[in-house]
């Protein structure tokens, strides 16, 4: 698949597609990301792109030629009818889900936004659809294009060390929407506190119920919404509910 990225600041995607466990997946091409500059496409001595808002106020808006240009050069070189995404709090929540279809998809033009936003009417003309990281305000697109692009990265065939585990519907802490259990590492003893003795008992059976209940009893804590639409879809089992009830 193939992600067209435009920013203004290309640079800040380096570390993103050289280090770390998605680079896998960035280097290979399996998903191939293009980074496209729209200041390379503006006019004039000075290449702006940006200007006053009119109406006033402060700031200033990212002018609609560079970026129309920009998306012309990028779709001549697809071949699809690729969707244009802007990254703004405006947009559908990203989850797991979303993650999923991005994922098994062919790819999109990730447009970040920069200063206090865009010309409307070049949003109105050609973005398909806005996605959301939640109800906050950052500086730029440029980190949540990267959050999608790394979220993708890390489901494509091979790119986790332990390869494909995240398929499996028991080790994926979002696919049957409960939380991910504690971790631990050596010593068994750090700063006074312990390993949970199952952990190092090597029963594998007692190990993974004692992660589930983990999982179960973190979720109910902490996310009672997820343990509600978990039970909804029918992932919560009888054995499961006896942990539940039980008085803690
Ligand atoms: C910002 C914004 C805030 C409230 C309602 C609508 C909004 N649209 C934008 C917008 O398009 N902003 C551009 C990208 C330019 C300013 C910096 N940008 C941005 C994106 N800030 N915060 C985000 C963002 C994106 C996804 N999830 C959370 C925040």
């Amino acid at each position: 698949m193939r992600f067209d990225v435009v920013t203004l600041f290309p640079e800040l995607f380096s570390p993103l597609l050289t280090v770390g466990i998605a680079r896998r997946a960035f280097e290979s091409r399996q998903v191939d990301v293009r980074l496209t500059n729209p200041r390379d496409f503006a006019s004039g001595h000075y290449r702006r792109v940006d200007d006053r808002p009119f109406g006033g106020g402060p700031g200033m808006v990212m002018l609609a030629q560079p970026l129309e240009l920009a998306l012309a050069h990028i779709r001549a070189q697809r071949s699809d009818a690729a969707p244009v995404v802007l990254f703004s709090p405006i947009g559908r929540r990203l989850d797991h889900s979303a993650v999923q279809r991005w994922s098994s998809g062919s790819g999109a033009i990730l447009l970040c936004g920069r200063y206090e936003g865009i010309d409307q009417r070049f949003i109105d003309s050609h973005v398909d659809e806005q996605i959301s990281l939640g109800d906050f305000v950052l500086s730029g697109g440029e980190i949540p294009a990267m959050a999608l692009l790394d979220a993708v990265a890390r489901l494509q065939p091979g790119v986790l060390s332990d390869s494909d585990s995240h398929q499996m519907d028991s080790f994926n802490p979002t696919l049957d929407g409960l939380l991910d259990c504690p971790h631990y590492t050596r010593p068994e003893e750090w700063s006074g506190q312990r390993v949970p003795e199952v952990l190092l008992s090597g029963h594998h059976g007692q190990i993974e119920r004692w992660r589930r209940d983990q999982r179960l009893l973190l979720t109910a804590r902490h996310r009672p919404d997820l343990l509600e639409a978990a039970r909804r879809d029918g992932r919560i089992s009888r054995q499961d509910e006896t942990v539940l009830a039980l008085p803690r």
